[in-house]
């Protein structure tokens, strides 16, 4: 095969790889209630997950001081003073790995009251990994083939 060939098949299922749609069926969006206790200097959950398409109604409550919640990428923030339960509801409709940080100043440790809304399945990652397979097979067959014709034409 030649090489120009070999480079172009490599472009076109790295893309392949990237933009196809999969027939995958999707599970049917479902309302995910969450009890997110706060306390310093952590959530309890730490770690949510939910499918994309899924409604999420966060109930923040907190167990001490004044606590927030900000999830990246949602633009969501609730604030909850102790006792007083805050809620709010939005579409996970982005798929990915997303933060969700304190968003009220809540003492020392305050930069680390981190927890994470993983927005599944991640299909985002794997698709960069299967491209990324496909061009490095792809680099590598072509530069092999580059090496035979060179042997050929000595
Ligand atoms: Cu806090």
């Amino acid at each position: 095969m030649r090489p120009a060939i070999l480079v172009a098949l490599t472009i076109l299922l790295a893309l392949a790889a990237l933009l196809i749609p999969l027939p995958l069926a999707e599970a049917a969006p479902v309302e995910h209630r969450i009890e997110l206790d706060a306390r310093m200097f952590a959530f309890t959950p730490s770690r949510v997950e939910v499918n994309r398409g899924d409604t999420v109604t966060i109930t923040l409550r907190s167990e001490d001081v004044v606590h927030g919640v900000y999830v990246d990428g949602y633009d969501v923030n609730i604030i909850a003073e102790p006792g007083k339960p805050a809620q709010a509801s939005f579409i996970a409709d982005r798929r990915g790995k997303f933060r969700f940080r304190c968003s009220v100043t809540c003492g020392s440790l305050h930069p680390f009251m981190i927890g994470e809304l993983v927005v599944g399945p991640n299909l985002p990652f794997w698709r960069a990994s299967a491209a990324l397979l496909v061009v490095v097979v792809g680099t590598m067959l072509t530069l092999g083939v580059r090496r035979e014709d060179v042997k050929r034409e000595t």
